[in-house]
Parts: C-alpha cells; sequence; structure tokens
C-alpha cells in the first residue's frame, strides 16, 4: 500500500479540485494518440485519427478522453485502496481490451503535461507534482496489477 503524508494527500486533492475533467481529459487522450502513435489502434473505432488535428477535432476522444479522465475521482477518493478501486478496471484493461501496460504510463505522462500547462509554475509546483506523479504511478500500478 503506498503511503501518503498529509502534504501529498492536501496536493492531490487540492490539484483534482482544480482540475476539469472535461478540459484536460480530451487534451491528454488526444496527446497519448499523437505522441504514441501505437496506441491508436485499442481506437480503431473512433473514425478519423489521420493527423494530429483529427485528433485533437474527434468527438469519440474527447468522449473518451473525459471517461478516463474521471475515472481518477474513484482514485482520489479511496488514496489508501487504488488498488481495490480499480480492480474490475484492471482486469477489464488486461482481459478484454489487452492493452499494453506500458500505455498507462505513457497516458499518465500526458496528464501531468496537460495539468502543468494549464496551471504553470505557480498553481503546478515542484512540490504539487512529487505529489501528482506518486498518485499517478499508483494508479498506473494499480491498473497494472491484473497483469502481475
Ligand atoms: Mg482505458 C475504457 C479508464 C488507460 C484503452 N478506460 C475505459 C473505461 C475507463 C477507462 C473508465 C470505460 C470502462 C467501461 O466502459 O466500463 N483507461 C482508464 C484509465 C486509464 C486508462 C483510468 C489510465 C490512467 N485505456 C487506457 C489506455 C488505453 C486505454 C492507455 C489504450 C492505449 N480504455 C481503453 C479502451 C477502452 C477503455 C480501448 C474501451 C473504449 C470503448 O470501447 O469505448
Amino acid at each position: 500500500m503506498v503511503e501518503w503524508t498529509a502534504a501529498e494527500r492536501s496536493a492531490v486533492a487540492g490539484l483534482w479540485g482544480k482540475i476539469s475533467v472535461d478540459e484536460i481529459g480530451p487534451q491528454a487522450l488526444a496527446r497519448l494518440l499523437i505522441v504514441s502513435p501505437w496506441t491508436q489502434r485499442h481506437f480503431s473505432s473512433f473514425g478519423n485519427l489521420s493527423s494530429p488535428a483529427a485528433i485533437m477535432g474527434n468527438p469519440k476522444v474527447a468522449a473518451h478522453g473525459k471517461t478516463v479522465m474521471g475515472a481518477l475521482d474513484k482514485a482520489v477518493k479511496n488514496m489508501d485502496n487504488i488498488k481495490g478501486a480499480y480492480r474490475d478496471l484492471s482486469v477489464m484493461h488486461s482481459e478484454k481490451l489487452h492493452v499494453d501496460p506500458d500505455n498507462f504510463r505513457l497516458l499518465a505522462d500526458c496528464i501531468t503535461v496537460c495539468v502543468a500547462m494549464k496551471f504553470g509554475p505557480s498553481g503546478f509546483s515542484a512540490d504539487a507534482q512529487e505529489a501528482w506523479q506518486k498518485f499517478l504511478t499508483a494508479v498506473v500500478s494499480a491498473l497494472g496489477r491484473q497483469y502481475h
């Protein structure tokens, strides 16, 4: 189980309270599909992903980005049992969707980049980044659990 300091808990909760899932979710998923194009293979039913502009303007990418980002709320609310909170999601990604677990880390990094661009040096201090990346690492690990 991950241990959290009071400062880390408050940094994660504070950042999460400021994040718009509807803004950052679509940006982060679009960024993943552009920066790591092999991830597009999971989204062949989403229509046009032929260029960065197409990906950023694709409504199915935007909708799924909101779904994925919205799922982080469960981890924020269960910081002491993120593995338990994501048990079913891990099984689904492993056994049904066959997503390579390396891709969870890549998406987490895209989320961090988008959060950093949004809040800048004052809102996303090094302290806040430390707590946030620790949080996302726990999320990535929990999602990867079914693969271990
Ligand atoms: Mg996944 C579905 C969360 C990374 C590919 N993902 C979902 C769903 C959630 C979710 C909540 C909907 C579950 C449901 O319908 O019951 N995904 C989620 C998180 C993260 C993640 C929290 C990492 C932070 N997903 C991820 C990555 C890929 C991927 C990296 C592929 C590169 N997810 C994927 C696909 C689906 C979901 C293909 C099904 C989409 C659909 O058919 O609508």
